[in-house]
């Protein structure tokens, strides 16, 4: 009998990479998706397509985190071995602007998962992977950051998940339940929505080396990132899930790296290389040289600026990832670095953007 997985959050980027994994493993597969006025499954169409035929393993069921009675349905029907819980109102800037929905979806959607598990008598049965942040760290209090690094969250998300990482200990102890957080640090990949910095980034050097863009218009350049490929991460989640005991665990790659470097790398992916100068709000980059035969832009012009728009109330400046626990007792380590992160988003966008199909 194949295992059965149910994802939250099947339609983002974390849920589609991890759709993927689970059904290369032979899992059947249910994801939760919500409704929309338009096609809302790009990311997980192709598993519908598979040649070798899934034989009933992937199925889609409406669903939305606010609706318990709706929740506890699902996960009757599905009677899951594994719930992983990816679905969230996942925008860090966004949620300062919708702090009451992000709290109910991301704070409290956490507890309706965990309750309908109790309500339903599945405890012995279903174990629940809790889909837990680097910005739970945000005004960081030591580096890196380990799992006993002490929280200090900046933005109504990382409060709400702050709520979701503590409740998810609490059934563990409280109940027994087979219930733990991967605490992963940013992850990024060619699906990642477009409004998170590196995608935003990725596409824009794309059009404006294809010249359809002048500028890319950015927020604080000086923060630090761990960034890794939600590829790698995935398998941690599933990891986490396969220990003898409920544990939580940090995912990173250990390395930290400012916004404006990777401008400089998704630059140098098409040869361009960028000086930057001014400080803050009057901080710009310039193209300082071309070096690729199909790109080139005027030596001195103008392609990135900053935008006071993008600054968050408050901001997360450092996050460092020490994944030296997922490394010792999960045998997990990264096979991405962040070049080969860039060079992957950059080779999708440009294909993208020129308006050619990708596969
Ligand atoms: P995405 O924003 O790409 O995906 C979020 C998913 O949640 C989408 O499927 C979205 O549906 C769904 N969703 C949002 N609101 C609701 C709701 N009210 N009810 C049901 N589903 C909902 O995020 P990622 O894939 O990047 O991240 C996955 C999870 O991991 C999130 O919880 C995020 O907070 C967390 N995380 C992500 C990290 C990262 O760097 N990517 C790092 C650490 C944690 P729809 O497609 O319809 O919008
Ligand atoms: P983050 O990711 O907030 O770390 O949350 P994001 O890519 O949005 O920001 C990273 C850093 O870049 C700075 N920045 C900008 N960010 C955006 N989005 N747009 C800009 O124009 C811009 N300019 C500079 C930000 O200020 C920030 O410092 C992500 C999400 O996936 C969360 O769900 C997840 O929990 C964390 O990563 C770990």
């Amino acid at each position: 009998m194949s295992k059965v997985a149910l994802i939250t959050g099947i339609t983002g980027q974390d849920g589609a990479y991890l759709a993927e994994f689970l059904l290369n493993k032979g899992y059947t597969v249910h994801g939760l998706k919500r409704r929309s006025s338009l096609f809302n499954t790009e990311r997980i169409d192709h598993l519908y397509e598979d040649p070798h035929e899934l034989n009933g393993r992937f199925f889609l069921h409406y669903g939305d985190m606010n609706d318990a009675a709706n929740l506890i349905r699902v996960i009757d029907k599905v009677r899951p071995d594994e719930i992983y819980n990816l679905a969230a109102m996942s925008h860090v800037h966004i949620s300062f602007e919708m702090p009451e929905y992000t709290a109910n979806v991301d704070g409290l959607g956490t507890l309706r998962i965990l309750e309908g598990i109790r309500i339903l008598g599945l405890i012995e049965r279903t174990k629940v992977y809790q889909a837990s942040t680097s910005e739970l760290y945000g005004l960081v209090q030591e580096s890196p950051q380990t799992e006993n690094t002490p929280f200090y969250p900046r933005s109504p998300y990382a409060v709400a998940k702050l709520y979701a990482y503590w409740i998810t200990v609490n059934y563990r102890e409280a109940y027994g339940m087979f219930a733990c957080n991967g605490i992963l640090f940013n992850h990024e990949s060619p699906i990642r929505g477009e409004t998170f910095v590196t995608r935003k980034i990725t596409r824009a050097v794309s059009r404006i080396a294809l010249g359809m863009q002048d500028k890319l218009y950015l927020g604080n350049l000086n923060t630090k990132r761990d960034w890794g490929h939600a590829g790698d991460y995935v398998e941690a989640m599933w990891l986490i899930l396969q220990q003898a005991e409920p544990e939580d665990f940090v995912i990173a790659t250990g390395i930290s790296t400012e916004v404006r470097e990777f401008v400089r790398l998704a630059f140098a992916h098409v040869g361009m290389e960028l000086a930057f100068n001014g400080e803050g709000e009057e901080e710009r980059g310039y193209v300082k040289a071309c070096h690729h035969p199909d790109y080139q832009l005027e030596i001195g012009r103008e392609v990135v600026a900053v935008d006071r728009r993008y600054f968050r109330p408050s901001e997360v400046d450092f996050l460092l990832g020490n994944p030296q626990k997922a490394k010792q007792k999960l045998g997990w380590s990264p096979k991405y670095d962040l070049q080969g992160l860039v060079k992957e988003m950059m080779e999708s966008d440009l294909i993208i953007v020129s308006g050619f199909s990708v596969g």
